[in-house]
């Protein structure tokens, strides 16, 4: 490792996975190419992971290359998330190339076999990956290390957190209230402005990949159509930052800023959020971007300001510390000891309702207001923030026991949301289920001390039957463009195929040898 004062990220950022010997016992020899294998921060802008490779290659004089695994359907993943993540690729690949000349390498198949692969093929010196709290990524990350070889050294940077997880703390938090005053101390240090991204002295002189966007998408796609794309969120980190900063909707334009603190908690306004969650979970745009230009508008107003900030940097934080330090992050054996009695002591109460997860998933249950946040889910790709608490919570009152409620909740919100697969939704249902960073209260049936809430408690808070309608008339506008495109598209094909057999007669009559070249092209 270098010194502190030659890095170009703070060594905090860092942890070195693995010593390599390579620059050690060949310093003064030819070393390979610094490999960035891009995972959670799919970006270009603002990332400290890319920043620390193209750092590194430039001290030791070598070329930087990006990889990308595409896994083949990551946990589960459909259309709705695959394509948002590939159209942001498509356009991260042009960004590198173009203004970088970076090349992007994109291979199919299972990571610890591909990035090692890769970097023996290349002869890589260093490995340089962003970090992840999932148990699968660290799993990936161990084998790697094993499967590198002993010339090649691994850094790990996190690129996602403003203040780095292993830095803001070394153990598993109790709550907001434990980790805010540990963050908030390293604020000063760690929320600071990006230097200006580098480009590499040395070129890549090996071959530059080719991708077919077109049929990788087309490949793709054809597997996860049962839950298909969505058409309000323009994916890629041009959109991501015009979602933040954009000067006539842009969630810091002022008229938006300064009503978060009163509507954020209102589902009938979704535009009271900041809506950059997706962005934020396919690392498309840096939190840190978020908060950086959101302190620079906090005279707009205050009390918004500090409320998103707490959102994007405590909550979201804490919820990495909790899916890092508590490896049974997705599973009740993950909550409290106080939790999982009260649970268990309440598991076989008497339910008003028990619902299947199929007609969970199709809506089906006799509560209106919930049905109608599972069709804004299911259709829209994202459940408004104050719902998906009451809908979680829905799910442990109405399944048998706990488990069975995590289990389905956590199948749902992967599934549909656009933002799913992300430590922020298995904290998400383990708070609303399982009382993780939350206090115990008053007992009752079935919640035992976990929080509960319900129907009347929403009436008192927001227009219940207004965000029922609000919903029915997104869904059913969604329902409308989809039977428009399907039948445009029957059109367009029948149109096309008229217009074939006219051509076809056309220059049959003149020249009836033309006919094979007409129809393969
Ligand atoms: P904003 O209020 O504008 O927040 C800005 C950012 O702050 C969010 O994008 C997010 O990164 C962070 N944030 C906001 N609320 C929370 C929170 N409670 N915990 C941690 N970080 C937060 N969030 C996801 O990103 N993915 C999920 O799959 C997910 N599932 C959830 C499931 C349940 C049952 C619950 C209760 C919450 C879940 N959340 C999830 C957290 C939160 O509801 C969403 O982050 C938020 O609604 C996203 O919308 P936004 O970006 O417009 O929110
Ligand atoms: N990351 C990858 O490196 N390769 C993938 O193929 C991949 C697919 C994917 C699908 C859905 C989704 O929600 C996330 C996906 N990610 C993928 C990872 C992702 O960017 C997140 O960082 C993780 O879910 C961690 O939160």
């Amino acid at each position: 490792m270098k010194s502190s004062s030659t890095m170009a990220i703070q060594p905090g950022r860092i942890r070195v996975l693995k010593e390599g010997l390579l620059p050690k016992l060949l310093s003064e020899q030819k070393c390979g190419p610094v490999v960035y294998w891009m995972f959670r921060d799919q970006r270009v802008k603002d990332n400290w992971a890319l920043i620390h490779a193209v750092d590194q290659a430039n001290k030791g004089n070598v070329p930087v290359v990006v990889a990308f695994n595409l896994f083949d359907a990551f946990k589960g993943a459909k259309n709705r998330q695959l394509g948002f993540m590939l159209k942001g690729l498509r356009q991260l690949q042009q960004t590198l190339v173009e203004c970088y000349q970076i090349p992007f390498f994109l291979f199919q198949g299972e990571a610890v076999e591909t990035i090692p692969n890769f970097l023996k093929e290349c002869g890589a010196s260093l490995l340089v990956t962003d970090f992840s709290a999932l148990r699968e990524v660290r799993k990936w990350k161990e084998e790697m290390c094993e499967r590198v070889g002993d010339a090649v050294t691994v850094h790990e940077i996190d690129a996602h957190n403003v203040v780095p997880l292993w830095v803001a703390s070394g153990k598993l938090e109790y709550g907001a209230r434990t980790i805010r005053s540990k963050i908030h101390k390293l604020l000063p240090e760690y929320l600071i402005d990006f230097p200006q991204l580098q480009t590499p002295n040395k070129k890549w002189s090996g071959i530059s990949p080719l991708i077919d966007w077109e049929k990788l998408m087309d490949d793709v796609l054809r597997k996860g159509a049962e839950v298909p794309e969505i058409e309000w969120c323009e994916p890629g980190e041009v959109a991501a930052l015009e979602a933040l900063l954009g000067t006539k909707d842009g969630f810091l334009s002022t008229t938006r800023l300064k009503n978060y603190n009163t509507d954020r908690n209102n589902p009938l306004k979704p535009r009271g959020l900041s809506g950059l969650s997706p962005y934020l979970h396919f690392g498309q745009i840096s939190a840190q971007r978020c908060a950086l230009e959101a302190r620079n508008v906090r005279s707009v107003n205050p009390q918004s300001v500090d409320s998103f900030l707490e959102e994007l940097i405590v909550r979201r934080e804490l919820a990495d510390n909790f899916c890092y330090y508590q490896p049974q992050y997705d599973s009740l054996q993950g909550a409290w000891e106080w939790a999982r009695k009260t649970l268990m002591d309440h598991a076989n109460d008497k339910r008003e309702h028990v619902y299947t997860r199929e007609q969970l998933e199709k809506a089906k249950t006799a509560d209106p207001l919930w049905n109608a946040s599972q069709l804004e889910m299911v259709h829209h790709g994202k459940m408004h923030g104050f719902m998906r608490m009451y809908w979680a919570k829905k799910i442990l009152e109405w399944t048998n026991g706990p488990e069975e409620a995590l289990s389905i909740a956590l199948y749902l919100n992967d599934k549909y949301e656009i933002d799913g697969r992300d430590p922020n939704g298995y904290v998400g249902c383990m708070w609303s289920i399982c009382g993780v960073h939350d206090q115990g209260w008053r007992e009752r049936p079935v919640f035992g001390k976990i929080r509960y809430m319900n129907y009347a408690g929403c009436k008192r808070k927001f227009d219940v039957d207004g965000y029922i309608t609000y919903v029915k008339r997104l869904v059913g506008g969604i329902k409308k463009r989809k039977a428009e495109t399907t039948i445009g598209d029957e059109v367009r094909v029948k149109l096309k195929s008229d217009v074939a057999q006219d051509l076809l007669k056309d220059r049959t009559q003149e020249n009836p040898s033309e006919i094979v070249p007409l129809l393969s092209s």
